[in-house]
């Protein structure tokens, strides 16, 4: 009988133990990279020990109904996965209370009397305090909106492990308007979108609301972002008619409660399209009053409808002044429809028209900055960057701090059409850093970029910055895992551009795959690095605009064959076997006249331009000295190897990283990092090949022979749909 139950006793061991590892199985999350930065997976037990004394019950007393939901939501969420706590939603003050609300719900936050005055609504305030002789934390704000703000702060402050005994922080947003714009289009496709198809489902909407809306609008309001545009600005007028209007209400209604407010692309001509008017001429009464009945019917169906992003007059799409009106005329009709209502117009500054000769670089200037003062006070002028287009590299946009009475908000491109798509690793937040910091001397030292969009500058009350999404139907959502780096990058900066791009990658690897402070410091260098050498490998020193035609993948700078001028690589690198670069200073194109006199003067003078502008403003011979003391040309060819050289090593220490992050996500970052290190040569060796075959000079020490000819080179293309900016790129591809 004993041995019998012993041996029961010993089947029933391993019937559980497979059990228990099938159970863990189970739990196991899969590591597709679906939860991004909002993981929660369980805190070392060390530090959850210690954040347990601090914290442990929630008092939350907000309105039901409104942000105060998802913020209570949000905080179960994370303080369960972070420390094991299992909460509900009214504890009495005692030790570990955490306070959760506004001076108008919250008698406790009341009393304290708060300086939240200049904070707006989605401003919060963080503090340890003693209520009761009790040790409770602080979360306030004026509205629900920023007690969401402060929760996501919260959290982010536990799983970066920060210590919160003393905590004293407050936070507001320096920019109004944080927002995304997708260049989705309705039939699903995104334009340059390289992480699958549209998250929009169209065709389900308004009945089937698909859950990765709430899990894309938790993500960003995780960050600050609180605008979304959802189609693209090529855009089709069909997302104006009433069918469509329900469909956005009901993606808004799933936004709303994360404070983000949806835009969409107003269509110039849909006047015509839609309302069989015979113009959408902005001077014409008829055409006023449709925009004024669709505004109307608009906000009826979504109440706090953002309001318009709008590309006019820009390759190919209507605007007003196909009837012989300007910017100003088109933008200011729209701004009037929607004012009544609050709305507001986005108005793009990404118009280029080709005349013989011109300097595709100083067309915005040339057709904007003569307005301003005129746009009125509801509308944005939305400016990219740089003056050319999301190249990897480009001197700020000479409209910054030349329209000291217009609205102005950057375009940033946070999806990589020029840089290597959902393939290339690169941390934009180094990119952007650059971008804003840079100063336009608009007002005397200290005008910087990051200045005219917080409006301190000027004093601008609407104020702006735009992301072009890099958001997809993929699992991970954004094709490569890196990459939610960059949408997570877009949303601190544009919350506060003064984040160092360090803070903002030591924050984000901390939160989406290692707290390890080896791993974490060998992930910050590759981030960190990437940037600069991702345009040592595609386009150092300044030159720009060198990839192929239509897809924009790959290097091609001999390609002379659009019919566009501005739209071939050799139009801006204008190599021949003497020198390269294009002179855009008195001597040539004189665009950099468009600047301040103090960048004006650094830029054209050969000795004082920084290197990494010199081929964008100049024309310099192969032979000329660089400040290394090398010619250009051996300059040239060295900083393509060293990105070679980045690509390679970053794939060795990635290699380093094996069982330090799960294989899943480990295994498809390194399958990408090979496609980089790929590309990375395939950049150095067409590029160099093309270069040497003008200057015949030889390759200086140190840097690679090309593995191909220049004409095998010539031959590559990409697949079709591929081409079209349509679906992720693969190892297809050779
Ligand atoms: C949405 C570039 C891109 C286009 C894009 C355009 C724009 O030209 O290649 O795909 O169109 O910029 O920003 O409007």
């Amino acid at each position: 009988m004993r041995k019998k139950a012993k041996v029961k006793s010993k089947k029933a061991k391993i019937f559980i133990a497979i059990f228990a590892v099938m159970l863990l199985f189970s739990t196991v999350k899969a590591e597709d990279g679906y939860r991004l930065w909002l993981r929660y997976d369980a805190l070392p037990e060390q530090n959850a020990r210690i954040y347990r004394k601090q914290i442990n019950s929630i008092y939350l007393n907000l309105t039901a109904g409104t942000s105060a939901d998802v913020t209570l939501d949000e905080l179960k969420t994370g303080l369960k996965g972070l420390l094991g706590l299992d909460i509900a939603g009214n504890s009495p003050i005692k030790n570990g209370l955490l306070i959760v609300g506004t001076p108008k719900s919250t008698k406790y936050i009341a009393d304290l009397k708060l300086p939240l005055g200049n904070l707006s609504k989605e401003g919060f305030i963080i503090r340890s305090a003693t209520i009761q002789n009790k040790k409770v934390t602080i979360i306030a704000a004026n509205d629900e909106i920023g007690t969401l703000y402060g929760a996501f702060h919260f959290l982010r402050l536990l799983q970066t492990l920060q210590p919160i005994s003393n905590l004293n922080i407050t936070e507001k947003p320096k920019i109004k308007l944080r927002m995304l714009n997708h260049w989705d289009n309705l039939d699903g496709s995104i334009e340059r979108g390289y992480a699958g198809k549209s998250l929009w489902k169209w065709s389900e909407l308004p009945d089937k609301i698909d859950s990765r809306y709430r899990d894309y609008a938790r993500a960003n309001a995780s960050i600050g972002i609180n605008a979304v545009s959802l189609n693209n600005v090529n855009a089709n007028a069909q997302i104006l008619t009433p069918e469509y209007l329900k469909k956005v209400a009901a993606i808004a209604n799933v936004f709303r409660p994360y404070g983000i407010k949806v835009f969409f692309s107003a269509r110039f001509s849909a006047p015509m399209e839609l309302g069989g008017l015979l113009t959408a001429d902005p001077f014409d009464q008829g055409v006023k009053n449709w925009w004024k009945q669709k505004a109307a019917e608009i906000y009826l169906v979504i109440p706090n409808f953002g309001g318009f992003l709008v590309k006019a007059n820009s390759e190919g799409q209507p605007g007003p002044r196909t009837y012989n009106r300007n910017h100003v005329d088109g933008a200011n009709m729209l701004a009037e429809a929607l004012a009544s209502h609050g709305g507001i117009v986005i108005w793009r500054a990404f118009v280029y028209d080709m005349k013989p000769g011109y300097d595709r670089a100083g067309a915005a200037y040339e057709n904007l900055q003569p307005f301003d003062g005129k746009f009125a006070s509801n509308v944005l002028l939305q400016v990219k960057n740089g003056p050319i287009d999301f190249q990897p590299r480009e001197p700020f946009h000479p409209l910054f701090g030349a329209m000291p009475k217009t609205n102005m908000m950057p375009e940033l491109q946070i999806t990589q059409e020029y840089l290597g798509f959902s393939n290339h690793l690169v941390f934009l937040a180094d990119m952007w850093r650059e971008v804003l910091d840079s100063d336009t001397f608009a007002k005397g030292k200290g005008s910087t970029v990051a200045k005219v969009a917080d409006g301190t500058l000027f004093g601008s009350k609407l104020t702006g910055i735009a992301g072009v999404a890099n958001t997809g139907t993929d699992q991970n959502w954004t094709g490569h895992d890196f990459l939610q780096a960059n949408w997570y990058s877009f949303g601190r900066l544009a919350w506060n551009h003064e984040i160092t791009s360090q803070q903002i990658a030591d924050e984000w690897i901390k939160m989406t795959l290692t707290r390890e402070p080896k791993e974490v410091a060998l992930i910050s260098k590759i981030l960190l690095t990437s940037h600069n050498e991702l345009v040592n490998y595609m386009t150092p020193l300044g030159l720009h605009h060198q990839m192929w035609g239509g897809h924009h993948y790959g290097p091609a700078p001999w390609w002379n064959t659009y019919s566009r001028d501005d739209w071939n690589p050799t139009y801006y690198n204008k190599a021949d076997e003497k020198g390269i670069g294009f002179d855009r200073t008195k001597t040539g194109s004189n665009t950099v006249s468009q600047y301040f006199p103090a960048v004006r003067d650094e830029f054209s003078d050969l000795k004082r331009i920084p290197d990494k502008y010199l081929l964008w403003f100049q024309h310099v011979p192969w032979t000329y000295k660089m400040k290394s003391g090398k010619t250009l040309w051996e300059e040239l060819a060295l900083h393509y190897q060293n990105g070679v050289n980045w690509a390679r090593q970053t794939r060795k220490d990635w290699e380093k990283l094996k069982g330090k992050i799960d294989d899943e996500r480990f295994e498809r970052i390194s399958r990408k990092l090979a496609i980089q290190e790929r590309d990375a040569i395939w950049w150095k060796d067409a590029s160099l090949s093309y270069f040497q075959s003008l200057n015949q000079l030889p390759l200086p020490k140190g840097v690679e022979k090309p593995l191909k000819t220049l004409e095998d080179y010539k031959k590559i293309d990409l697949l079709d749909d591929f081409a079209r900016g349509i679906g992720s790129f693969d190892e297809n591809h050779k």
